[in-house]
């Protein structure tokens, strides 16, 4: 690309820039207002995925983003493209994933008239990222590349929105590329760690629980051992389900939305809770009810990547400013003496007796027996990628993480997100199996990259759990408005006939007995596969019917 002089278009320099990176992968819907980089990709060695919606784009990088550490990226045209790209951001951020969103912009002499689409990205994107900016001269591309990358990967992890005048793309300058992006970890000193093995000398009934991101199979590892050393039971929080191996010793569960009493009785009256690497949000908090605020009612311990986040909500006894994976090396290097003093090998067994055998449910098929044959049948590598909805229930309750990186799913809640997600994660591991687990809701919020994966020829598996309801907000509205129907009704298309007319292979599942064929099917057969479950309404938890939530309700409120 580079031309004698060192010249080159801002768009090449950017182009370079993000290969200096390590930017091995970019999502995007084109658009006008960016063709320069379009073009400029063109001769490079990325590997561009072309969506059908910029939401599905920005989820997919932010999904890459999540599972490999690295900023993902993403390209989306101005106005309605960037407006569409907003719910990857906003997952960005709620779930601290490293993503750098570029986004066209009309011509800088036209701006500020209102041109064709334009928006003022730093307003509209101002309190949703870490940094909005867009970039007036392309010679300081380097610069703000570098630091649009070094933002949102460090520190707390989180969105950055770069803004591209269209003219500014086609200029010609002679710049150097700045060095690529360095990961800072932010490591514990020897005081906090004397303080901590002080408190876990003390403790009666320690617990430790895991969350954010700044991770890595190796800290899950060296945690697993520091676990063993104590006997401390371990848990995980909302929706970070792949920070420890649920079979290890020491796991006691998934601390998200209706955990296992058991679990959450532990945590009430553990004496010494050490949080490494999460929020502690209003998911696992058990809606901020689980510990005292600011000041929690027993020994609290934050570890956190992010230094504001340290006596936001929680005004911890020991604030440890530090990623997850620099302290974790710090408490094998720091080789805190001690003998076991937490009960997790009781912990474990609650968990186990949790989740061991699905619940009875009404309806052909039941889900908690379908993710007990996955948890059984795939391998530990594949990854499960899933949105929002209540079906999710029984992911979190039967399916037993073992790896890093083997969940993929937003804390923030965000539904359409299963699809994307497992697109990015077969761009990037094509070897590795992967399945999206979706609602009917769910899946139709980007069922159309759908097609992006029929275009990749990607044979990754979605299960659709289909209810024909919004099920969480139908429970909802049953214990809030018992018998009081508004919106939550679904008339779905035939999804295994959608599968094929995309190209793809799609198959109905009516009991559960014909699941496994179903799904072995779906795997072999070479393509993008809809496995689509008949799930009965009914069934709208592991645990209870909307029959029982009404009933509940209405004698509730004496009618
Ligand atoms: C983007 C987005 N819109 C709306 C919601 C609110 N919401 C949460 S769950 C849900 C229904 C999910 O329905 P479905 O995917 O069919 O799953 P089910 O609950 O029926 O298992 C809705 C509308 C949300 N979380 N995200
Ligand atoms: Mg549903």
């Amino acid at each position: 690309m580079r031309g004698k002089d060192n010249i080159r278009t801002a768009a090449e320099i950017l182009v370079d820039q993000l290969r200096v990176n390590g930017v091995r992968h970019v999502f995007c819907v084109p658009g006008e207002s960016y063709l320069a980089v379009l073009d400029a990709f063109h001769g490079s060695d990325l590997a561009v995925t072309v969506c059908r919606q910029e939401g599905g784009a920005a989820m997919m990088a932010e999904a890459a983003g999540k599972a490999t550490g690295r900023p993902g990226v993403c390209f989306v045209t101005r106005g309605p493209g960037a407006t569409n790209a907003s719910p990857g951001i906003h997952i960005a951020r709620q779930d601290s994933s490293p993503l750098v969103v570029f986004v066209g912009q009309v011509a800088r002499d036209m701006r500020e008239r209102e041109a064709f689409q334009e928006l003022d990205y730093r307003a509209v994107f101002g309190s949703m990222t870490k940094w909005a900016t867009e970039i007036d001269d392309p010679a300081r591309i380097p610069e703000i590349v570098s630091r649009a990358f070094h933002t949102a990967a460090n520190g707390r992890p989180g969105p950055v929105v770069v803004s591209l005048p269209e003219d500014m793309l086609t200029e010609h300058v002679a710049v150097d590329d700045a060095p690529p992006y360095t990961a800072i970890d932010t490591s514990p000193g020897a005081a906090e760690m004397a303080k901590l093995a002080q408190l876990l000398g003390a403790a009666r009934a320690p617990i430790l629980i895991l969350g954010g991101s700044r991770w890595s199979q190796e800290a899950s590892d060296a945690l697993a051992r520091f676990a063993e050393k104590f006997a401390l039971p371990v848990c995980t929080t909302f929706r970070r389900l792949h920070l420890f191996d649920a079979l290890h010793p020491c796991y006691a569960g998934d601390l998200g939305i209706g955990p296992n009493p058991k679990l959450a009785e532990r945590i009430k009256t553990a004496d010494l809770v050490v949080l490494i690497g999460g929020r502690m949000g209003e998911l696992p908090s058990q809606s901020y009810t689980l510990f005292n605020i600011p000041r929690p009612q027993m020994t609290f311990v934050h570890v956190h990547p992010g230094a504001e986040e340290l006596g936001r909500v929680y005004n911890a006894h020991l604030p440890v400013h530090a990623t997850p994976t620099a302290f974790i090396a710090a408490l094998e290097r720091f080789d805190i003496p001690g003998a076991p003093r937490g009960d997790a090998k009781a912990a474990h067994s609650d968990y186990l007796a949790w989740t061991e055998k699905p619940t009875e449910q009404p309806g052909g098929v039941n889900l908690g027996a379908v993710m007990v044959w996955l948890r059984e049948n795939l391998p530990a590598d594949a990854i499960l990628c899933n949105g929002a909805g209540n079906y999710a229930a029984w992911i979190h309750r039967f399916f037993r993480f073992r790896r890093f990186g083997q969940h993929v799913a937003p804390t923030s809640g965000s539904m359409g997100y299963g699809v994307p997600a497992a697109v990015a994660m077969k761009r990037l591991y094509p070897e590795r199996p992967v399945v999206c687990i979706a609602g009917d809701g769910d899946f139709l919020m980007n069922g159309q990259e759908f097609a992006t994966a029929v275009q990749y020829g990607l044979s990754l598996v979605v299960v659709i759990a289909d209810n024909g309801i919004y099920g969480t907000i139908r429970m909802h509205q049953e214990r809030e408005y018992p018998g009081r129907i508004v919106a939550t009704d679904l008339r779905n298309p035939d999804f295994a006939a959608y599968a094929r007319a995309f190209g793809g292979f799609g198959v109905s599942v009516e009991r559960t007995a014909d699941f496994p064929a179903a799904f072995k099917e779906a795997q072999a057969c070479g393509k993008p596969a809809i496995v689509r479950l008949a799930i009965d309404p009914e069934a709208i938890t592991p645990a209870t019917t909307l029959t029982k939530i009404r009933a509940k309700s209405l004698a509730e409120k004496g009618k």
